[in-house]
């Protein structure tokens, strides 16, 4: 067993819950937004069951607020997204492409409108900060970027809505998806959202004091016993079964949203003065040459780092993320294929084939979400 460490400095953030999540037996952390994020506490398939039949606590601070204040932030803002910030309503929590001019990814934040004047954008991994800041200044737009030091932890399962009712009161139990509210609990108010990078029910409590935030991390548990919550982080096979994205995995500096799946959070026609739109609009008529989809293959023992995907004896397609399904008799991709090739496999007349671990599986392609029954997943004996 390699026994490889991280150091950790000023640098490499730590959060207010790190010595919580040290002291829970990690088994191994990543760093997004130079922030340690946690990957395993027990083995990814472990941690899968309890997270989709249970409750867990996540510390995601690593999701860094960048706040856009002023009375340019929201035209700054717009100027950033095709998606038309007009239509998010008060209480919604906005899920927005970030794009530069070529119309290729940035980042893909959830955005709160704390303010008439201010949005918390809620990153993935890269720097928006220095983005918006360069834009805002090189701009001379009115309004102040800055990074909160705000520190998200997500309540993610089936028995979360039990475990956030006993904390914040039984009213909370009908917030919708998507959605925030201000909530109180011992005093201290916190925006809470039923939102989380997973499939299952669940809330993101953001925390902008340290100290209430670990009295209040210390009370989920404590709450929770009987609904065995557990630690917790992002699971990548449950996100894969869900079909959620990840940015610098799945996405990229290289892709365009019309490529991810991600035209539904586009509103190309409605002259927004942002400055993507019209090189999405080219792309959307010339066609996307190739595109984000969801590939499985099924009898895969065990798969290795690198795998690969081929169409007869030629590599085709880019592997972003891939893992073993812990529910069904599958390995699952996230790739990048050519569109042709796509309706090819799609219509029987190319067959697409897996290689991993030395051994080749036919694959099937799918939109994202997957669909296990139309693609014959077979259920694992657990
Ligand atoms: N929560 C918060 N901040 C975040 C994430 C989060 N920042 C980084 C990263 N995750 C941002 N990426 C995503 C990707 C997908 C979703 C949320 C954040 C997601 N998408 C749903 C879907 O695609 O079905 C719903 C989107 C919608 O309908 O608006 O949940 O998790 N605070």
């Amino acid at each position: 067993m390699s026994t490889t460490k991280l150091t950790f400095s000023r640098r490499l953030r730590e959060t207010p819950f790190t010595d919580l999540v040290l002291d829970a037996d990690v088994q191994s952390f990543t760093v997004y937004n130079r922030t340690l994020l946690a990957t395993t506490f027990r083995s990814l398939e472990e941690d899968y069951w309890h997270l989709v039949e249970h409750v867990q606590v996540w510390d995601v601070s690593c999701q860094r607020q960048v706040q856009l204040q002023g009375p340019g932030a929201t035209r700054l803002l717009q100027l950033m997204t095709p998606r038309d910030l007009s239509l998010a309503e008060d209480d919604q929590c906005f899920y927005l492409p970030i794009c530069d001019k070529r119309g290729l990814m940035l980042n893909d934040p959830i955005a709160i409108k704390v303010a008439e004047d201010t949005w918390w954008l809620s990153i993935a991994d890269s720097d928006l900060y220095l983005w918006a800041t360069g834009l805002a200044h090189g701009l001379s737009y009115d309004v102040e970027v800055s990074q909160l030091d705000v520190w998200p932890i997500a309540v993610q399962g089936p028995k979360s809505k039990t475990l956030m009712q006993r904390i914040f009161g039984e009213s909370m139990g009908d917030m919708r998806f998507f959605r925030y509210r201000r909530l109180t609990w011992q005093g201290c108010e916190f925006i809470v959202a039923r939102s989380g990078w997973s499939g299952q029910l669940g809330y993101e409590i953001y925390i902008d004091d340290a100290e209430a935030g670990l009295r209040l991390w210390e009370e989920l548990f404590a709450q929770g016993e009987d609904l065995q919550v557990g630690n917790g982080c992002p699971n990548n096979i449950e996100r894969m079964e869900a079909g959620l994205l990840s940015f610098g995995n799945d996405m990229d500096y290289s892709v365009s949203p019309l490529q991810c799946g991600l035209g539904r959070f586009c509103n190309l026609d409605s002259g927004l003065d942002s400055m993507c739109i019209d090189a999405l609009i080219a792309q959307r008529e010339r066609g996307v040459g190739s595109r984000l989809v969801g590939v499985a293959a099924a009898g895969v023992p065990a798969m290795s780092r690198h795998s690969s995907l081929w169409i007869d004896d030629e590599e085709v397609g880019d592997i972003r993320s891939q893992a073993m399904s812990a529910r069904y008799d599958a390995w699952l991709g996230f790739a990048l294929l050519d569109s042709d090739l796509i309706e090819s496999i799609k219509r029987g007349e190319k067959t697409l084939v897996l290689e991993t671990g030395d051994k080749r599986f036919t694959a099937a392609v799918d939109e994202l979400p997957f669909k296990p029954d139309e693609l014959g997943f077979k259920l694992r004996p657990r």
